[in-house]
């Protein structure tokens, strides 16, 4: 059985889908702190799960037997600012009472999520590296490197089999993102089919590192798959994607829809989030441990973007 905690995120949507197709539906549970979204309903198991209320988690541990947990509840970087306590309080606590329960229940593997987030203003912001100064300055980001921290130590002292990736922005269709600073590279698109043009919240210029969720569901399919002898990082692993402005998307966006409009909103929170985090990253580890390749570029992207919300807005 395989059990997924925060299945209603932008991840966990794609997660459970994809898991439900290997796996089969019944064997994957899908749980949330509310009723499931549009595109989970009667699709398969689901419970309520709050992973804040000790009782209630240790009970679906007890009652599932979970071989493989997902966790994917999370508060992200813009609301974390908004909520900071909130945020690692859910963030940390979250991630403890998971570690806690698959130790106890002998739980095989173990997926926690981390982001380019845990990087920070004196971090090399180009091909920034697996290892490097990390001054993260959200609440987020440095919830997601305490977060890594204590991976790598219930790997160490517990011999628990849990691995990450430093999710770069993600972009997809199936699901909204979740209050993060990359969101605008999701919105123009459902803005660009529905009004023909949007305003960004980051300047024109702000390269960020963002990836496909189709690579990115690959991503840590391949990584759960592959032999724990290949994993060399436990803390978790950098992924690079593809790096772009919000020019140059808009740019891809109006090859294909030719009145498209792209504006930039002045002085949006935002903007230091996106400024304090790295241009592009340095994924040869990842490479190198398990073989990782990427396959959507920004013109695949906008491509098939634009295609599949077509159908569905
Ligand atoms: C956020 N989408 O913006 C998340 C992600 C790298 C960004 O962690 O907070």
């Amino acid at each position: 059985k395989i059990f997924v905690i925060g299945a209603n995120g932008q991840i966990g949507t794609e997660l459970v889908a994809a898991l439900r197709k290997i796996h089969g539906a019944e064997n994957v549970i899908a749980s949330d702190i509310n009723s499931p979204n549009y595109a989970l309903r009667n699709t398969g198991p689901f419970e309520y799960a709050n992973v804040l209320d000790k009782e209630n988690l240790h009970h679906l541990f007890d009652k599932h037997r979970p071989t493989q947990v997902y966790l994917l509840a999370a508060i992200l970087s813009a609301v974390g600012e908004q909520k900071p306590k909130m945020a690692w309080d859910l963030n940390m606590t979250g991630l403890l009472h998971v570690l806690d329960f698959a130790v106890e229940f002998k739980v095989q593997k173990v997926f926690w999520p981390s982001s380019i987030a845990v990087f920070g203003p004196h971090s090399p912001q180009h091909n920034t590296p697996q290892y490097c100064v990390m001054d993260p300055n959200t609440v987020y980001g440095f919830s997601k490197l305490a977060g890594e921290r204590w991976c790598e130590y219930y790997f160490e002292k517990y011999g628990l089999d849990v691995r990450s990736l430093r999710y770069p922005g993600l972009i997809g269709w199936r699901a909204n993102p979740g209050g993060g600073t990359t969101d605008y590279a999701v919105h123009i698109f459902h803005e660009a089919l529905k009004h023909g043009k949007y305003q960004g919240f980051l300047s024109a210029q702000t390269a960020l590192p963002m990836m496909y969720m189709d690579d990115a569901i690959r991503a840590t399919l391949t990584l759960m798959d592959a032999p724990a002898e290949q994993i060399t990082i436990r803390s978790s692993y950098n992924l690079a994607g593809i790096s772009f402005t919000p020019e140059e998307i808009a740019a891809e966006v109006k090859k294909l829809i030719p009145n498209f409009e792209m504006s930039y909103a002045e002085s949006d929170p935002r903007q230091a989030i996106a400024d304090s985090w790295p241009k592009s990253i340095d994924d040869s580890q990842a490479q190198q441990d398990w073989g990782w390749q990427l396959e959507y570029d920004l013109p695949k992207i906008t491509e098939d973007m634009l295609t599949n919300l077509k159908s569905v807005i």
